[in-house]
């Protein structure tokens, strides 16, 4: 698990230019006024229906359900549907209908299919106008969860639950749209989030904590599985799943069921979903915290592209001790004659493992995963070209920070890249990102100062054809 200073992020990685482009097209106002809830129904599903930014043309309209108003077996979190970018649909349903904990042999605890529909006490602030009982719309920077009240600045767990919303909060970022759920399963606190961005990004993030008890005490790996079922334009059954190896330059196109891996970090694995008409689509890339934990025998997959089956939102599990995944019983075959069914003209079904491991005595450590939804064919603005001397490092915004800040960069040719933190005396301090940056995408790292002295610090961004460095200055 990586410290505090190693917050990775690329995915806030915005595309600046066309950010820009989409903002100056809007009108101006405060943000959060630029949110429109409406439909609210905090006893069933859908619960609300969100649009934004507000207006005659909002970027992003979708349906969300909180938690307590569960739709599968053991819950599915904070669900969202319908989710329609500039008019278009890009997916019709995502939520984690099968969340696992698993513990080291011998301790005691075995493992535990965990739910998804309790939800507990977050804080929100005062919530602004526009919301209700159970869908609020918060000033951005309020929403706290147990994750939050047992992270630095504040004292390393138990923590609690920091407040007594119950429900959905939605946060305003001017380019970035967050929903936050916090749930409980037992001593466990899982908080789960939805970020959508003006360029068409969707970020689904999971995050795990836990109050001090036997088991939480001791080692064990949390798994979610991300449900994805894209129907990209509509056309449920036109949706074709891709795997590219951008490192081994391959690209497979699946036919019938399969389970996957991500594999070797070094070759970039990710897989493309493309309306096979249109070929708008997203690409499911892989975090490098969902990296950190590879699959073994237990969660089975990385990612499953199944066949869709109407009423079929899981595998079926509903015992606390009934743990493994059974992939085999999501798409409503024989668990005893699991043969792969074909993909071709059918509706589709992606699953994506994200987890995190805890060792023991640390319960409450808040690990941010989940894979960056990246839109194909859906820009609202034509993408910079590549930059000339093959690297654009930005300078770091803000500078001098205090305590995080984040830098953008941008390669011309895909290759490996490090990025690394340095103080003055040469020394390294953090590793901020170490991975594949794929050709003129924008990235972006984080700097998290939380527990550095102040002072000046080098930033040296090594790749296999491209370096550069920039300071940072970190004000105590
Ligand atoms: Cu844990």
């Amino acid at each position: 698990m990586p410290p505090a200073t190693m917050l990775l992020d690329y995915r806030k990685a915005a595309a600046a230019a066309i950010v820009g482009a989409v903002l100056a097209a809007l009108p101006a106002a405060p943000a959060g006024a630029q949110v429109l809830l409406s439909d609210f129904n905090c006893a069933v599903a859908p619960t609300a229906h969100v649009a934004w930014p507000a207006g005659d043309n909002p970027l992003w309209e979708f349906d969300v359900v909180r938690p307590a108003a569960r739709t599968t077996t053991r819950g599915a979190g904070l669900e969202i549907r319908d989710v329609h970018y500039n008019g278009q649909l890009v997916m019709a349903r995502g939520h984690v209908p099968i969340l696992n904990v698993e513990y080291d042999p011998g301790g005691g605890c075995s493992c535990f299919r965990d739910w998804s529909y309790t939800e507990v006490g977050m804080a929100t602030g005062t919530p602004l106008p526009g919301g209700n009982d159970c869908v609020v719309l918060a000033t951005a920077g309020n929403v706290q969860t147990t994750c939050e009240l047992n992270q630095p600045p504040n004292p390393p767990g138990p923590g609690g639950d920091p407040g007594s919303f119950l429900g959905i909060a939605v946060e305003d970022f001017g380019s970035e749209l967050v929903l936050t759920a916090n749930m409980s399963a037992g001593w466990y606190r899982y908080r789960m989030k939805w970020h959508f961005y003006l360029d068409g990004r969707i970020w689904p993030e999971y995050s795990y904590s836990a109050a001090s008890a036997v088991c939480t005490e001791a080692a064990h790996r949390h798994q979610s599985y991300w449900r994805f079922d894209f129907d990209v334009s509509g056309t449920p059954t036109d949706d074709v799943v891709t795997e590219v190896n951008p490192n081994e330059g391959t690209s497979t196109t699946f036919t019938e069921e399969v389970m996957r891996t991500w594999g070797d970090s070094r070759d970039g694995v990710y897989w493309q979903v493309r309306n096979a008409g249109t070929s708008v689509g997203y690409d499911i890339v892989p975090s490098n915290s969902d990296r950190l934990l590879a699959v073994d025998a237990f969660s089975k997959f990385d990612l499953a592209v199944l066949r869709y089956h109407a009423g079929v939102y899981d595998d079926g599990v509903n015992s606390l001790n009934d743990c493994a995944i059974r992939p085999e019983r999501m798409v409503g075959e024989s668990p005893s004659n699991p043969t792969p069914e074909s993909l071709v003209g059918e509706d589709i079904e992606v699953w994506y493992r994200s987890g995190a491991l805890h060792p023991a005595n640390s319960p409450w450590d808040c690990d941010i995963v989940g894979p960056t939804l990246r839109p194909q064919g859906l820009a609202t603005a034509s993408e910079p070209p590549p930059p000339a001397s093959g690297l654009v490092l930005e300078s770091a915004r803000p500078n001098p920070f205090n305590p995080t800040t984040s830098i953008r960069f941008r390669v011309a040719e895909a290759q490996r890249i490090n990025v690394r933190l340095y103080d003055v005396t040469g020394r390294e301090v953090a590793t901020l990102f170490d991975g594949w940056a794929r050709e003129n995408r924008e990235e972006i790292v984080r700097v998290d100062g939380t527990s550095l002295p102040g002072g000046t610090y080098v930033v040296r961004l090594e790749g296999e054809r491209v370096s550069g460095s920039t300071r940072v200055v970190l004000l105590r």
